[in-house]
């Protein structure tokens, strides 16, 4: 079917496909949806259970989906699943964690970790069968070799991670906002491009048999909403 579409000053524009519900439906898919996102954990330890990548790609096609400053889309996700390079992956994060938790980090912010129990030793880069490597693009790299700077790289690159861990969830799967400190080894090992900066490290797979998590409460609708 051939979309409805104009122009405006010379630019194609295409009739918006909104999908309508009654109010009803609009306030049970509001409260179905929050009470499956709810279900969401950060996961620490996973099982080595193989994962088709079409599930994973079908995540990532849904984090491209999201918002980005002037559409330039400024990120790109590696998905790891080389064994060998997810143990170097592990032994440069480590390293670095090693590092953070034994001088980086001040008695604060480690107080505040021990609820968490973490430590300096990520088994779970080289268990989880996949490591999503997201890459932002503070600019990009025109054909003729010229730099065109991106907009809103954080923001957009943020809103992107977080549809990749909905969409992950959805699925049925797990994930962790891993955030290894300094995480330029990741564009070493990777050799990313000279435009592209590492934002978040996501191990990706099933929870391992009898995970447990931190018993975490989340904020009420009154400590997140100020009306006006
Ligand atoms: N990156 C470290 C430390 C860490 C920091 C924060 I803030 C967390 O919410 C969790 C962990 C690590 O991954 O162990």
């Amino acid at each position: 079917m051939a979309e409805k579409s104009i122009t405006r000053e010379g630019f194609p524009f295409v009739l918006y496909e909104h999908e309508s519900y009654s109010s009803e439906e609009m306030r049970e898919r509001g409260k179905s949806f929050y009470y499956q996102m709810s279900k969401r954990r950060s996961v620490r330890e996973f099982a080595s259970t193989p994962v088709p990548m079409e599930i994973i790609e079908s995540a990532i096609l849904t984090a491209a989906t999201a918002p980005s400053g002037a559409h330039k889309q400024p990120w790109t996700f590696c998905v790891v699943s080389d064994p060998k390079i997810k143990k170097e992956i592990r032994i440069a994060a480590e390293a670095e964690e090693k590092e953070s938790y034994e001088s980086r980090m001040n008695d604060t912010w480690l107080e505040d970790l021990r609820p968490f129990q973490t430590d300096w030793h990520k088994p779970f880069l080289e268990v989880a069968p996949y490591q999503i490597v997201v890459f932002k693009k503070a600019y990009d790299i025109l054909p003729d070799g010229k730099k065109r700077n991106n907009y809103y790289v954080n923001e957009s690159v943020g809103l992107a991670c977080g549809f990749l861990l909905a969409a992950i969830h959805d699925a049925g799967l797990c994930a962790l906002t891993h955030t290894p400190s300094p995480m330029n080894f990741l564009s070493e090992i990777l050799k990313r491009p000279e435009n592209e900066r590492p934002f978040l490290l996501i191990p990706v797979g099933f929870p391992a048999d009898e995970t447990y998590v931190p018993e975490l409460t989340r904020k009420k609708a009154h400590d997140v909403i100020a009306y006006y």
